[in-house]
């Protein structure tokens, strides 16, 4: 089980490198934060898939920065984004940095394995993004042991558990997106309509505070507008579809869906282009990510806005991770800068420029 296979990446990994809203300086973002798939379905019951760059099981006297990155797995375009993102940074810098990466396919126990290998084999730090928020006292708790440091990224957990169980968090700010794309629902609806939620991976965080963000700010600022039904579709295409459908069928009356990320609303627009009805005006569609896809569908006038949640957190992950190495210390959430797009500012130059 304990594969450590050699170095993984291609120069396709080009493709992660700059964010559509990065790239785009002539696109104004209204609200920048301050403080700054294609489903490919997962294997059942399956180990995590492991590529490294060999370290030895011990890293002792290593001098590069050996970094254990244990993914989620593969369930939309931003993920992939990330995944490349890391893989292509590691690729570039092999004279310092090895990369041991593992693709958990969906599951925290994959996710849990992997960690436990990365701590076996000695690694510096272990960087993660919690698939759901709850369930990693005991690993963290090993890692700890071990005096390894944990950099979380783009996905916190649960603060009940204490926030001493990791070093820092690499992420944006989730809550804030989900209040962005109400303030923009309110917008597009002048006030007053129904609107159906697609909510992300249940118990993940990355769900958890855009729901929070969203509901919040509609429940205290627009009393006309009701959110009538909130469904999970797991952050994929294929499951946003699918409760999109279902949504049509039961309500004849949606206004507008808001979609904890893109994924899933274009999903959701090919169920309601299917249902015979026009995304982006008869049913308004807001995403959050900011991927390629969504820039196409924005200027093609079938989503009205999507929020960013910059994927490109590879040089961060590995500078921190060398702070951390070299024993300083960091803040404990470096959060990362986005912004809010809408189909009023995409023309074609913004979609060229997106690069995932
Ligand atoms: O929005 C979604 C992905 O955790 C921030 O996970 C991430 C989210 C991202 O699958 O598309």
């Amino acid at each position: 089980m304990k594969k450590i296979v050699a170095l993984l990446v291609g120069l396709t990994m080009v493709m992660g490198l700059a964010a559509c809203g990065n790239a785009n300086t002539q696109t104004t973002a209204p609200a920048a934060n301050e403080a700054a798939e294609e489903t490919a379905a997962p294997a059942e019951e399956s180990e995590p898939e492991e590529q490294a760059e060999a370290p030895a099981a011990e890293n002792k006297g290593n001098e590069k920065l050996v970094v254990g990155f244990a993914q989620i797995g593969q369930e939309s375009g931003w993920r992939d984004a990330e995944t490349n993102d890391v893989q292509w940074y590691a690729a570039r810098n092999t004279d310092t940095i090895e990369l041991a990466f593992a693709d958990a396919q969906q599951k925290q126990e994959n996710q849990i394995k992997a960690i436990r290998n990365f701590i076996e084999m000695g690694v510096d730090v272990i960087v993660f993004p919690p698939v759901v928020e709850t369930g990693w006292e005991a690993v963290l708790t090993e890692c700890q042991e071990a005096g390894i440091p944990v950099i979380l990224v783009d996905r916190g957990i649960d603060a009940s558990a204490g926030d001493d169980l990791y070093t820092t968090m690499i992420a944006s700010d989730h809550v804030w997106a989900g209040e962005q794309a109400a303030i923009v629902m309110n917008d597009l609806l002048g006030g007053t309509g129904k609107v159906v939620e697609l909510e992300g991976t249940v118990g993940a965080s990355a769900a958890v505070q855009r729901k929070q963000g969203f509901d919040d700010y509609i429940a205290s600022n627009c009393p006309n507008i009701e959110i009538v039904d909130s469904q999970t579709g797991d952050f994929t295409r294929a499951m946003g579809k699918e409760v999109m459908e279902s949504f049509l069928k039961s309500y004849s009356d949606i206004d507008a869906v808001f979609c904890h990320n893109d994924d899933m609303a274009l999903g959701a627009i090919e169920a309601i282009k299917e249902a015979g009805l026009k995304p982006g005006e008869d049913i308004k569609v807001i995403g959050v990510d900011g991927v390629k896809g969504a820039f196409e569908s924005m200027l093609a006038g079938e989503m009205n806005c999507t929020v960013e949640c910059t994927p490109i957190l590879a040089q961060q992950i590995f500078d921190t991770a060398a702070k951390l190495k070299n024993g300083e210390t960091v803040d404990k959430w470096i959060m990362s800068a986005d912004g809010v797009y809408t189909a009023d500012q995409i023309t074609q130059e913004v979609v060229d420029g997106c690069q995932y």
